[in-house]
């Protein structure tokens, strides 16, 4: 699918290796025994993430696969230090989730602007010569290596964080509520599946108080196995503050679709059981009174519910109430219901996975290695390292 929304990416990091001490012995005019001078190495550079709130993809990671942090230089004579490896920065969307693509585990993850996290750390420089001067051996011909680099190849998601996510099946009237209450214009049609990609909008309430709302794809049954749109979108719905659930009102059986929508986020991430839900019955202007009283007697009753319909605007600004008020609880609740934990990736899926976003290829490292470490060639000369 040709889209410039990109929330999932697979890269390889490295840091940068640390510098070698350096074996040097101090050599000047009318100093005949002058002793060790060697210099330590440089320390390798580190790969941090850093959350940047002017990202809103992970779009500028597809075109730069390797982020190699700089090595650090090598330790020289007369104590000279060497240089730190430069470090790398990879700067990210808020509600970006990082996965080692090797076992599935969860490394880390990035939710503020600013929010700095260190991926991989960049090798130790060695010690120089002049550190391992003792009374018996005041000449020592050895000198440390510096520590090796970190390679990790990543797969990163990115999970919006907006305060309020729709749950639904397609054509539950998700985008025309999106359109008709927020800042966002997705598109709107009646088939299934119009919504491919999410997208969040800002909606204003009283008093210049405001929410963000994420118009998600619809979800089928069997989603969390893969089908439809399967896991894209599911991803999703885990930063949630709070979950509007939405099924129209001409639907045969309003609790058989909750119950097989709670199914499907259950199965992915029981976690998501823990977070505020609401249920909106959509296109109410399909419904007299009558029959809203009646199909109200048979909705599920562990939840709050509104009938409301985005085309008339009928009960519009009580559904921003409701949203609100359970916007407060859900937020004086954040210590466990916005800390989601993050389940690490089903090995049995990530190759599927990787397919379906189109990331499974190998990466291929063009190494440099061994070209760099030419330079330094009569440092080197019977040298002895210890670790
Ligand atoms: N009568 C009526 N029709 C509505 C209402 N809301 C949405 N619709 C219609 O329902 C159809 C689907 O609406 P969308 O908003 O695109 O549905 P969606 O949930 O975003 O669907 P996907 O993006 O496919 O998941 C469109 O034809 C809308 O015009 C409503 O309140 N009343
Ligand atoms: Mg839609």
């Amino acid at each position: 699918m040709e889209t410039n929304f990109i929330d999932y990416v697979k890269i390889v990091c490295r840091s940068g290796k640390g510098g070698r001490g350096s074996m040097h012995m101090h050599r000047a005019k009318y100093v005949p025994n002058g002793g060790p001078d060697g210099g330590d190495g440089g320390r390798g550079g580190h790969v941090y993430l850093r959350g940047n709130r002017n990202y809103w993809t992970l779009l500028h990671l597809r075109y730069e696969r390797h982020i190699f942090a700089g090595h650090g230089g090598n330790g020289g004579k007369n104590g000279s230090h060497g240089a730190d490896g430069a470090d790398r920065y990879i700067d990210v969307p808020c509600g970006t989730v990082v996965y080692d693509a090797d076992t599935g585990r969860f490394v880390c993850d990035v939710t503020t602007d600013g929010q700095v996290v260190m991926l991989l750390k960049g090798g130790r420089g060695g010690l120089g010569n002049k550190h391992f001067a003792t009374s018996t051996n005041q000449a020592p011909r050895f000198a440390q290596p510096g520590e090796p680099m970190q390679q990790l190849t990543v797969i990163m998601e990115l999970k919006m964080l907006a305060d309020v996510g729709l749950v639904g099946f397609p054509n539950a009237g998700k985008s025309t509520l999106v359109n008709a209450i927020s800042s966002a214009h997705p598109k709107i049609a009646g088939y299934p599946f119009t919504t491919l990609e999410p997208s969040v909008g800002v909606v204003s309430y009283h008093d210049n108080r405001s929410f963000v709302m994420a118009d998600i794809p619809g979800i089928i049954e069997g989603a969390s196995e893969g089908k439809g749109l399967g896991l894209r979108f599911l991803r999703h719905i885990e930063r949630n503050a709070l979950l509007l659930f939405m099924i129209p009102g001409d639907t045969d059986n309003i609790r058989h679709d909750y119950e097989v929508l709670l199914r499907e986020l259950t199965t992915y991430n029981p976690e998501l059981l823990n977070k505020q839900r609401l249920l909106a019955i959509t296109k109410s202007d399909l419904l007299d009174d009558e029959l809203i009283e009646m199909l109200s007697a048979d909705l599920p009753d562990d939840l709050p519910h509104i009938f409301i319909s985005a085309v008339t605007g009928f009960n519009i600004a009580q559904l921003k109430d409701l949203l609100w008020q359970n916007l407060d609880t859900a937020d004086r609740n954040a210590s466990h219901s916005s800390a989601i934990v993050h389940r690490d990736k089903d090995l049995s899926f990530l190759h599927d996975e990787l397919q379906a976003e189109g990331e499974d290829e190998e990466i291929i490292i063009i190494d440099e290695e061994d070209i760099e470490d030419i330079d330094d060639i009569d440092e080197l000369d019977d040298v002895e390292y210890v670790d």
